[in-house]
Order: structure tokens, then C-alpha cells, then sequence
């Protein structure tokens, strides 16, 4: 999936020649990066299978395909799922051999994650202007994520407008300010300790007044069960609600894969405060626990719409499911078939 195409709201015949052709390059080389960049998660399915593997398709090799699946997060549902999935198909097709196995279980992983309805997949910047609220934990990468969205939207000629609505800590505001110089887009902010609310609601008038396209509005980072903070989100989306009618357009809850199954909690919590429209999984590269995607597309019917791979500007995918699936799971051949693809 290109970029154009995961914002409702771009038309590709607004993005520039040149950025077509910049995403076009990224996107051959993606999966080799992907792959890489997901290294460790990669890693820790290949080690658990080829042990296995040599001595053929057999029983051992599916206790140990489940015992994988389950050490990468994927949950024990989910993890059943796939291998009964799995062992069904090897059977009808006479599967043998690793290859064609690993192949195999790429493409049942790739089908469990398949969005029942793609265009929910997608980010709405539609609007003018469209108002995307961060949300999440403390650390998982909210106030990055906004940069790298920033600056994919500033490529494709929209003007997006960032909001400091972490008024926290001082440094909050300062890391968002350094962002929005990176990207060069326009920054509302207040002294550090206003109320999160005010500067939001500054930051969409601000908005309306300048002509920006998207509002991207950040938070501080909150636990939970932190029910003061999580009061104080639900009031910052009212705000937003009453002075822009059906915003915000997108509620992102951003979440840290390296916190596995842990995630899920946070999810739950975060979904019963403000409507969540979309995940953000953040820190896919460090983690041998890419099997999340599996158990958060599973529980929480909330789309994953972007990835995290990595702390520069440009390591931001979107969510896709067989690229993602054959990246973790599929087997070497993979990599020339789909980047052909
Ligand atoms: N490896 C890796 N690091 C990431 C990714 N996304 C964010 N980070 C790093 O995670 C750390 C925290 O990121 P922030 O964007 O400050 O997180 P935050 O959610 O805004 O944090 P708080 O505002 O304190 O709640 C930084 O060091 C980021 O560089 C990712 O996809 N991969
Ligand atoms: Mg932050």
C-alpha cells in the first residue's frame, strides 16, 4: 500500500511526480528492509523452526511452531487457531518439506490479519481541517509517531499543524518543537503546565484561522489506570468534539510492541475513554514479539494502521498484512517474490 492511499483525503494527483517516485523505491525495497528491520522477530521464528525442520513436517514440528507463536506473543487463542489452520492445509497438500511449510504458515498468519473492511484501515484527512488525537502510555512513541506522520503528510502537500498538548514537562514541548522544525510545519504550544485542553482548543482554531490541513494533537503519555488522567483525555476529545463537529477525525492509540500482551490492557482502557480509531505498534524492530499484531488484530477490533520500525523520520510503514505476515514468518524465497509484487 502506498502512502497516498492510506490517507482518505490525499489524491495522488495532488503528490508530487517526485514523491510518487520516492515512494515507488521504498516501497521495492520494503520488504528487504522490513525484514531486516524486523530482524529480531524474524530471528526467533527461524531459530524454533530449523531445529525442527530437517527431520520433516511432523508432530514435533507443530508442538514446536505452537510453542514459537506463543513466545512471540501471539497469544494462545490466536496461536491454536493457526496451527490447527496450518496442519490442515499441510495435510491436504502434502507439505514436507521447510520451505513450503514456513510458506505456508506466512500465508495463514497473512489471513488472520486481513482487515474485514480495508477502507477502516485508512486515515482520515479528509477534512479541512482533519484533527488526529495521539493518545497512549508513557514512552511508546506518541510524540515521534506525529513527527514521521508530519512529515509523510507534508510530503504529499498537506499542511499539518502540531498541537503540544503534553504540557507535562517542559522537554515535551521542546522534543514536538524540534519535530515540527524537522518537518517545518507550524507548532501550537503554551507554557508548560496549562491545561491540555485550552491548548488544544488554541491549536484547532489555529488551525482554522492559518488554513492547515490536519491537526495532529499530542498527549502526554498516561497509564490507564491513572483515572484523573484518563478523565482529563476524555476531556480534551469533548473540546475538540463541541468546536469542530465530528472530530476528532482519528483517535490513534499508539502502543509499544516491546510490551507485549501487557498492550492489550492498555488498549482495552484506552478504547472505553475516547473511541480509538486506529493502533499505532511502535518499536516492531526491537522486539521478538512481532506476534502481537496477531493478538491485538484478534481482541481488540480496533485496525492497526501504521508500524514503528525504527527511531528516524522515515521508519513509519503502514499496516499491511501479507507483507507484515511473510516478513516474520514466511521463508527465504519470500523476499524476491513479494518485492517483485
Ligand atoms: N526502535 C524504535 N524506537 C522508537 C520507535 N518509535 C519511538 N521510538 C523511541 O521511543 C522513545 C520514546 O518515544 P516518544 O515519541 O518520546 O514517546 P512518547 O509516547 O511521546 O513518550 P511520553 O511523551 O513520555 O509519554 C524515543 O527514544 C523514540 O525514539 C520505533 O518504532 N522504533
Ligand atoms: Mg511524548
Amino acid at each position: 500500500m502506498e502512502w497516498h492511499e492510506v490517507f482518505k483525503g490525499v489524491a495522488e494527483a495532488d503528490v508530487p511526480a517526485t514523491v510518487l517516485e520516492e515512494e515507488a523505491e521504498e516501497r521495492r525495497g520494503l520488504f528487504g528492509r522490513l525484514r531486516r528491520n524486523l530482524g529480531k522477530a524474524r530471528g526467533a521464528v527461524a531459530d524454533a523452526l530449523r531445529s525442527a525442520v530437517y527431520v520433516g513436517v511432523d508432530r514435533r514440528l507443530y508442538e514446536q511452531t505452537e510453542e514459537m507463536l506463543i513466545a512471540a506473543d501471539v497469544g494462545v487463542d490466536g496461536t491454536i487457531r493457526i496451527v490447527d489452520e496450518l496442519e490442515r492445509r499441510c495435510t491436504a497438500k502434502k507439505i514436507e518439506s521447510r520451505g513450503p511449510f514456513q510458506d505456508e504458515l506466512a500465508e495463514v498468519v497473512a489471513e488472520q490479519l486481513r482487515p474485514d473492511d480495508p477502507e477502516r484501515q485508512r486515515i482520515d484527512v479528509s477534512h479541512a481541517p482533519s484533527v488526529i488525537l495521539v493518545v497512549g502510555v508513557n514512552g511508546t512513541g506518541k510524540t515521534t509517531t506525529i513527527g514521521k506522520i508530519a512529515w509523510r503528510l507534508k510530503e504529499m502537500g498537506k499542511t499539518p499543524l502540531m498541537v503540544a498538548g503534553d504540557t507535562f514537562r517542559a522537554a515535551a514541548v521542546e522534543q514536538l518543537s524540534r519535530w515540527a522544525d524537522r518537518v517545518g510545519c507550524e507548532i501550537v504550544r503554551q507554557a508548560p503546565d496549562a491545561d491540555p485542553a485550552a491548548v488544544v482548543y488554541d491549536g484547532v482554531a489555529a488551525a482554522r484561522s492559518r488554513g492547515a490541513d490536519v491537526v495532529l494533537v499530542d498527549t502526554a503519555g498516561r497509564l490507564h489506570t491513572q483515572v484523573n488522567l484518563m478523565r482529563e483525555l476524555e476531556k480534551v476529545r469533548r473540546v475538540i468534539e463541541k468546536q469542530l463537529p465530528g472530530a476528532p477525525h482519528e483517535t490513534l492509540l499508539v502502543l509499544d510492541a516491546t510490551t507485549g500482551q501487557n498492550g492489550l490492557r492498555q488498549a482495552e482502557e484506552f478504547k472505553q475513554a475516547v473511541d480509538v480509531t486506529g493502533v499505532v505498534l511502535t518499536k516492531l524492530d526491537g522486539t521478538a514479539k512481532g506476534g502481537i499484531v496477531v493478538a491485538i488484530h484478534e481482541s481488540l477490533g480496533i485496525p492497526i494502521k501504521l508500524i514503528g520500525v525504527g527511531e528516524q523520520i522515515e521508519d513509519l510503514r503502514p499496516f499491511e498484512a501479507d507483507v507484515f505476515a511473510r516478513a516474520i514468518f514466511g521463508g527465504e524465497d519470500d523476499a524476491a517474490r513479494v518485492d517483485a509484487g
